[in-house]
C-alpha cells in the first residue's frame, strides 16, 4: 500500500491507541529525576515517546520490532517506509515512494548559487543545514498552517516537506562535495546541471551514489551507500539531534526548520561528527607510527589523547553498553570488500585495544574520584569513515553530511508521527541550583521531621 495510504489508514488507529493508553495508564509514574541526572544531560530520564524505533543498551537500535542486523539489506526508502508505519513495504509500495522521490528530486539554482555564495572554508555540515534552512521557503506545513488547516491534518504536509525533503537531498548533499571539494574545477565554471540526472529506475541511495564524482568500477561504493544510509536512519528520540528536531517541531515549526536544527547538533563532535574525528584519529595515528601501527603503538596513542584531557573518538555511548550493531555492520563489510585495506586494518586494530584502554583509565578516573566511563565498545562513527576513505572519499569534513542524509529519515519520520498524533509543545521544567540548594534539603528535613514525629 502507498505511504500515504497506509498512513491514512494507521493515523486513526494509532491516535485511538494513544487515548486508550493516555486514559488507562496516563497517571502510573515511568521515571524519577535524580539532582545529578539533572545536572548530567538528563540521561535516562525517560520523558519522551518515539516509535519509530528504540535502543536497547545490550543489543542496540530495533527499528519497530527489526533488530537492525536482521534488515541490513533493505533499501534506505523501505527503511523510512518501516520508520513511519511499522511495517515493511510491499514492492509496489517501495515503487510509488521512489516515484515520488524522483519527481521532488530536483534542487532549484537559488539553492545552489547561495551554497557557492559562502566563503569556502565553510564547514560542509553548515552547508547542509544552511542549504535545507533556505528551503524552507518551499515549505507546504507553512504554507497551509499560515492559509488555516485543521490540527488532524498537520501530518500531511508535514508528510509532502518530508518528500520534498528527502527528494533534495541526494542532489544537495552532492552539490556539497562538488563546490567543497571542486574536484577539479573552478567555483565559478562549476554548473549545478553537471550533476548526473536522476534516474528513475535506481533507489534513492544509488541515485545518491551515482551524483557523487566517486570512481566504482566494481558497484562496492554504491554497495557501501545503501548499507550506510540503512544503518544511520535512526536511534530512538532522545539523541541530540533527533531530541532537538522533535523540540523545535513540536514548536509547529515546519521540517525545514527542524531538522536543519537538528542538524546543528548532529555537527557535534560528541555527536555525528565523531566520524570525522575518528579518521582523523586514525590517520594522525598512522603518520605518527608510519603504516598500520603495533598493538602497543595504539594503546599509547590512546593514552595519550586520554591524559591530554580528550575523549578517544568513535567509543563510548550514552546509551549502548555493548560494541555497536552498526560498527559490527561496517566491519563485516569491510571485511568482506577490502580487508587488505591499511586504514581498515588500523581499525579492526583499534578496535582491539581501546576498549581495554577505556576499562583501564575508567578505573584510573574513578581512583580519582571522577565519573567512571560507561561504555567502553565502539559506537557507530568508530567504523564508518573508514569504509568511505577505502573508495576514495578522503574528505572526512565530509562525513556527516553521509551520516545526516540518513538520519533525515528518522527525523523526519518522527516529525510527522508527532504531528499525525498531536505531541504537544516540549517544555520540560527547569530549576535553578538555588533551589535544588533550598528545597531538596528543606523537603528532606521536612520529611525526617514527620517520620520521627510518627515514631
Ligand atoms: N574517551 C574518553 N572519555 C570518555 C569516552 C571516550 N571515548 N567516553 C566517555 N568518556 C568520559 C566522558 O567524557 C565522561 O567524562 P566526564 O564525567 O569527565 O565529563 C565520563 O566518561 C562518563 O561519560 P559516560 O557516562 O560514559 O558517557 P556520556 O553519556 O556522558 O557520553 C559520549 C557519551 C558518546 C558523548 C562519550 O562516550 C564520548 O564522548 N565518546 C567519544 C565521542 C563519540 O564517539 N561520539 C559519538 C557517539 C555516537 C553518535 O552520537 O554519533
Amino acid at each position: 500500500m502507498r505511504l500515504q495510504d497506509k498512513l491514512t489508514e494507521m493515523i486513526p488507529v494509532w491516535r485511538e491507541e494513544k487515548k486508550e493508553v493516555l486514559s488507562s495508564l496516563g497517571s502510573k509514574k515511568i521515571a524519577e529525576a535524580t539532582v545529578a541526572q539533572a545536572f548530567g544531560g538528563m540521561r535516562g530520564i525517560k520523558g519522551m515517546i518515539c516509535d519509530t524505533s528504540v535502543v536497547e543498551p545490550d543489543k542496540g537500535l530495533i527499528i519497530r520490532e527489526y533488530p537492525l542486523l536482521e534488515i541490513t539489506d533493505m533499501l534506505p526508502e523501505e527503511i523510512f517506509y518501516l520508520l513511519l508505519t511499522g511495517e515493511k513495504p510491499t514492492p509496489d509500495a517501495t515503487k510509488s515512494l521512489q516515484n515520488d522521490l524522483a519527481d521532488r528530486s530536483e534542487v532549484k539554482d537559488y539553492v545552489w548559487d547561495a551554497l557557492r555564495a559562502l566563503p569556502e572554508d565553510t564547514h560542509p555540515m553548515n552547508m547542509l543545514s544552511t542549504a535545507i534552512l533556505i528551503m524552507e521557503r518551499e515549505s507546504q506545513f507553512r504554507k497551509q498552517y499560515t492559509s488555516g488547516m485543521k490540527k488532524e491534518d498537520y501530518w500531511q504536509p508535514m508528510l509532502e516537506d518530508a518528500l520534498i525533503l528527502m527528494g533534495a537531498l541526494p542532489c544537495i548533499a552532492a552539490m556539497i562535495y562538488k563546490i567543497k571539494y571542486k574536484k577539479g574545477l573552478k567555483r565559478d565554471t562549476m554548473r549545478l546541471d553537471d550533476l548526473t540526472p536522476w534516474d528513475r529506475n535506481l533507489d534513492w541511495g544509488a541515485n545518491f551514489a551515482n551524483k557523487l564524482p566517486i570512481d566504482d568500477p566494481t558497484g562496492g561504493f554504491a554497495k557501501l551507500v545503501q548499507l550506510y544510509l540503512t544503518l544511520h536512519c535512526d536511534h530512538e528520540g532522545g539523541n541530540v539531534s533527533a531530541n532537538v528536531c522533535h523540540t523545535v517541531g513540536s514548536a509547529l515549526s515546519d521540517a525545514f526548520y527542524a531538522v536543519s536544527a537538528g542538524l546543528n547538533g548532529l555537527a557535534g563532535p560528541l555527536h555525528g561528527l565523531a566520524n570525522q574525528e575518528c579518521l582523523k584519529w586514525t590517520l594522525e595515528l598512522m603518520d605518527k607510527y608510519n603504516g598500520t601501527p603495533s598493538l602497543q603503538e595504539i594503546e599509547d596513542m590512546a593514552y595519550n589523547t586520554l591524559r591530554s584531557g580528550k575523549v578517544v573518538p568513535g567509543y563510548g555511548h550514552a546509551v549502548l553498553r555493548v560494541t555497536d550493531p552498526r560498527f559490527t555492520a561496517l566491519n563485516a563489510f569491510g571485511n568482506k570488500h577490502f580487508p587488505e585495506d591499511p586504514v581498515f586494518q588500523t581499525v579492526d586494530r583499534v578496535f582491539n585495544v581501546v576498549p581495554k584502554v577505556l576499562e583501564a583509565f575508567s578505573a584510573e578516573r574513578v581512583k580519582a574520584g571522577k565519573n567512571p566511563i560507561a561504555n567502553f565498545w565502539p559506537n557507530v562513527d568508530a567504523g564508518s569513515g573508514a569504509v568511505l576513505y577505502h573508495y576514495g572519499m578522503t574528505e572526512f569534513e565530509y562525513y556527516t553530511v553521509f551520516f545526516s542524509v540518513s538520519r533525515t529519515m528518522g527525523m523526519l519520520a518522527q516529525l510527522i508521527l508527532n504531528r499525525a498524533l498531536g505531541t504537544p509543545l516540549t517544555r520540560p521544567k527547569s530549576v535553578s541550583t538555588k533551589w535544588v540548594k533550598e528545597t531538596i534539603s528543606k523537603k528532606q528535613i521536612e520529611k525526617r521531621l514527620i517520620w520521627e514525629e510518627k515514631k
